[in-house]
């Protein structure tokens, strides 16, 4: 299993990210333990009753039993406790769980076919990786853009869905330094087992200098392109040559070639189209090779990405040739 490579896994659940993690396991630890110490119990007791009592002969008869109180009581009152212990303790877990401090850390978290993106208050966007500081309650303000996703770190022992029109909220203070995953835990279409998401915990000093930072300092446009293409295109459009069970236009030649479009029109794909295609993507649909047109199924990038990335990725295009 993916997580077993970490130090601190134990045998049975992934490594624990948060004190949450921590009570949380207990509390499973408990009900695994109970459940064990009952099922020996009815298991071997029953197993026991068929061995002792056993018809001996064919005129073998059962006594009148009619009931023992002590012994009913003792096996309705001991699981009820169990139960009530298992209730205020879970209560209690799920309180804190859900609850998040008053001077949490924000980060809004959008799902969306297939990725997950952050975005921070001094707007430092991020697709794929959630930074934050060790120690700090982060606080996650969920939504997404298409479908319903959920939003899932095993290693913290939460999850929360992702509706389109709502925010929804999760929280979680990392005590550990690492990388953590995220998976989308709802299904949401073709590539929903690769909706995958890192959630990098790091110092404080270092949390400070990742927000300041321009991930694309000193990267060439194609660069950049190649990054966001990565992280928002891949899923959908690719590289090699269109196949009939393609779900969007092939990028490879796709610069500067004509375009036809479902509405009969036909364009040069320039800049222009390019950047139009990828802000309002219905506004001209495309033909596959076969003639019958797309589904418009991509959703709108308008106010997602930067100039500096739509740039990278107009760049990156160009040089998809053979
Ligand atoms: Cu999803």
């Amino acid at each position: 299993m993916f997580w077993l490579n970490k130090a601190h896994a134990s045998t049975f659940m992934p490594p624990q990210g948060t004190e949450i993690a921590t009570q949380y396991d207990s509390l499973y630890e408990f009900i695994v333990i109970a459940s064990l110490i009952s099922c020996v119990l009815v298991i071997g007791g029953l197993a026991m009753f068929v061995l002792k009592y056993k018809r001996k002969s064919e005129t073998d008869k059962t006594a009148y039993i009619t009931h023992d109180t002590r012994l009913e009581f003792a096996w309705s009152f001991i699981p009820f406790v169990i139960f009530l212990v298992v209730f205020g303790w879970g209560t209690y877990i799920y309180v804190q769980m859900r609850k998040a401090p008053d001077n949490a850390f924000e980060v809004h978290t959008f799902g969306q076919k297939w990725n997950w993106d952050f975005v921070y208050k001094s707007g430092k966007k991020s697709s794929g990786l959630m930074v934050v500081p060790v120690n700090t309650p982060i606080k996650l303000i969920i939504s997404s853009r298409d479908v319903l996703h959920s939003f899932y770190v095993p290693a913290f022992r939460i999850k929360q869905d992702a509706v389109p029109g709502r925010y929804t909220k999760l929280w979680f203070e990392a005590n550990k330094v690492g990388d953590y995953q995220v998976f989308c835990t709802e299904y949401c279409g073709k590539d929903h087992s690769n909706m995958l998401a890192k959630i990098k915990v790091v110092t404080n000093e270092e949390f400070e200098e990742w927000l300041q930072n321009n991930p694309y300092k000193g990267l060439a446009a194609t660069e950049i392109g190649a990054q966001v293409y990565a992280a928002k295109c891949v899923a959908c459009h690719q590289k090699s040559a269109e196949q009939a069970s393609s779900i969007a236009p092939s990028f490879l030649n796709l610069f500067g070639k004509t375009r036809q479009f479902a509405d009969g029109s036909s364009t040069t794909a320039d800049e222009n189209y390019i950047r139009e295609s990828i802000l309002n993507p219905n506004a001209k649909v495309a033909k596959r090779i076969s003639g019958e047109a797309f589904s418009p199924i991509m959703p709108a990038f308008a106010g997602q990405l930067s100039d500096e990335e739509l740039m990278g990725i107009i760049e990156f295009l160009k040089t998809l040739k053979e």
